[in-house]
């Protein structure tokens, strides 16, 4: 049963693979699960046909034969249990791959997304550029810390996992604040993991969306 993932009819990144669909779409190339897209508007994403897949009203979602998933944490685990590719097969070196999944969505996601939503959620407040400034300081500081903890490694840990496509998309998120620049390991992490052909495909596919119409 091939599964079907759902994404922007348009994208509001227009094709940058900022979109939470590009993870999915990147896990499934890892493990060379074939996948088709279902797109959505904003307006489709708030009936309650897609409520009832996605109680947020968001995308993505899973859906492959009786199972239905939202929240992209629970679907990349999803896709990188029944396959080889994105999860060591030794029991510990899986768990510290899954820790770094949990890692890049609780601990370096929420920063990154703080700053870049407070641009817009509150452009016209006086007091923005201030919290701008705490919120680049509280995303420096993680940033900080994870290149810290990579240090001159290829991955997180021994092999690429799930933890590492995890976290190069929330540092993806970062792109445009100088933020990843300033740690050139994180720089070249990226790099490195944008070359994997699988993250190529998946990108082709995104930005497709976009371009083909
Ligand atoms: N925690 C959920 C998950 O991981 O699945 C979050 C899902 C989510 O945030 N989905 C967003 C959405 O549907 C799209 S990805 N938003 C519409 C809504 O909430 O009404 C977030 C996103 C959107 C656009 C850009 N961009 O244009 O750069 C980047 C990221």
């Amino acid at each position: 049963m091939t599964a079907v993932i759902t994404a922007f009819e348009s994208s509001p990144d227009k094709g940058r693979g900022l979109a939470r669909d590009m993870r999915v779409r990147w896990a499934l190339e890892e493990v060379g699960q074939p996948y088709d897209v279902r797109l959505v508007s904003f307006a489709e994403m708030k009936q309650p046909a897609h409520r009832a897949l996605q109680p947020f009203g968001q995308i993505p979602t899973y859906e492959e034969g009786d199972l239905a998933l939202f929240e992209t944490g629970a679907i990349i685990f999803h896709i990188a249990e029944r396959s080889a590719g994105l999860l060591p097969g030794d029991a510990n070196e899986r768990a510290r791959a899954i820790m770094w999944m949990f890692a890049a969505l609780n601990t370096v996601e929420p920063p990154v997304v703080e700053l870049e939503q407070a641009g817009y959620l509150a452009e016209d407040k006086p007091w923005l550029e201030e919290l701008q400034t705490i919120l680049e300081g509280r995303a420096r500081a993680r940033l900080s810390e994870l290149s810290n903890s990579l240090g001159g490694a290829e991955w997180l840990e021994r092999e690429f996992s799930a933890g590492d496509l995890m976290m190069v998309i929330v540092l993806r998120r970062a792109e445009g604040t100088g933020l990843v620049e300033e740690y050139p390991n994180l720089s070249a992490y990226v790099a490195r993991a944008q070359a994997r052909p699988a993250y190529r495909r998946a990108f082709a596919a995104q930005l497709a969306v976009f371009t083909d119409r």
